[in-house]
């Protein structure tokens, strides 16, 4: 009895555990009076913050994007001309702009696209996360 009790719990421990890095880095947008979703996000050595964002669809977003880091050359990407996003922007200190409104729901993958000479891609150090858009 009490070792199916501790198998329970060592479960309850592992499932907590499992739940991927970008699904605990969650952010959902709220439409501002006037009518806007607003995020910012801060990319670096190598991640989005936050990684996940859950925005409305039909809704228009201003994502307020800069980098935290001054050597290593960042970007963003969304590729999802079909949901209405569509942008490739160089991270800057200077947070910049990026205006969309997102007109299918669906997840959309964000990623930096830099790499350098031989070594695995910033995407693949971990340096993507998700636009999810929802009703
Ligand atoms: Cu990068």
């Amino acid at each position: 009895m009490k070792r199916n009790l501790l198998l329970a719990v060592l479960l309850l421990i592992c499932s907590v555990v499992a739940v991927p890095a970008a699904e605990q880095d969650e952010f959902r947008a709220m439409i501002d009076k006037d009518g806007v979703q607003r995020v910012t996000v801060v990319g670096g050595d190598f991640y989005f913050h936050p990684s996940h964002i859950v925005v409305k669809v039909n809704v228009p977003v201003e994502l307020t994007v800069t980098k935290d880091t001054l050597i290593v050359p960042h970007d963003i990407n969304v590729h999802a001309p079909e949901a209405g996003i569509d942008f490739k922007v160089e991270l800057s200190r200077e947070p910049q702009v990026i205006r969309f409104t997102p007109t299918k729901t669906g997840r959309y993958p964000m990623y930096c696209d830099k790499k350098f000479l031989f070594f695995p891609s910033h995407r693949e150090e971990g340096m993507e996360g998700v636009i999810e858009v929802v009703e």
